[in-house]
């Protein structure tokens, strides 16, 4: 029976033509977050996120913030030649999608409230220049697990 269940499980996820993921997911209106994962950091002060955000509106929207009760802000940094920095508001274009991941973008989660661990789920509030915003929850994976998660483009 459990096999028979499980082969029964496969099919479905074959035919909706996923692959069962780790990362959280959200959406709301033209704007989705999938992918998102939080890799366990090394600091106990700080912590990336990344996601993947996809607007199917006909208009760009921009990712003007974030706010987790998991720490005293987020930021929005980029990697330039290896150092991180604050980036200016990230443009999801209509019809398409950014990505948040190793050596690009991410969110950085800064004044840990408390230690994240593998295991643990963080609540993460996007915000939008449109006025939308979007709440996931993102589990805190390795970080081979993490970067796992992500599309590779
Ligand atoms: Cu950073």
């Amino acid at each position: 029976m459990i096999r028979q269940a499980s082969l029964m499980l496969a099919a479905a996820l074959a035919a909706t033509g996923c692959h069962p993921s780790r990362g959280g997911h959200a959406a709301a209106g033209d704007l989705s977050v999938t992918h998102a994962v939080i890799p366990a950091p090394p600091s106990t002060a700080e912590a990336s996120a990344f996601l993947v955000i996809s607007n199917g509106g006909a208009s760009d929207v921009a990712l003007t913030g974030a706010l987790t009760p998991a720490a005293d802000s987020v930021l929005l940094h980029r990697l330039v030649g290896g150092l991180m920095q604050p980036s200016a508001p990230l443009t999801v274009p209509a019809h398409g999608f950014v990505k948040l991941g190793p050596g690009g973008y991410h969110l950085m989660l800064e004044g840990l409230k408390h230690p994240l661990a593998v295991g643990d789920t963080v609540t993460l509030a996007l915000q939008f220049g449109s006025g939308a915003a979007i709440a996931v929850r993102v589990p805190v994976l390795n970080y081979t697990d993490a970067v796992s998660e992500l599309p590779l483009r």
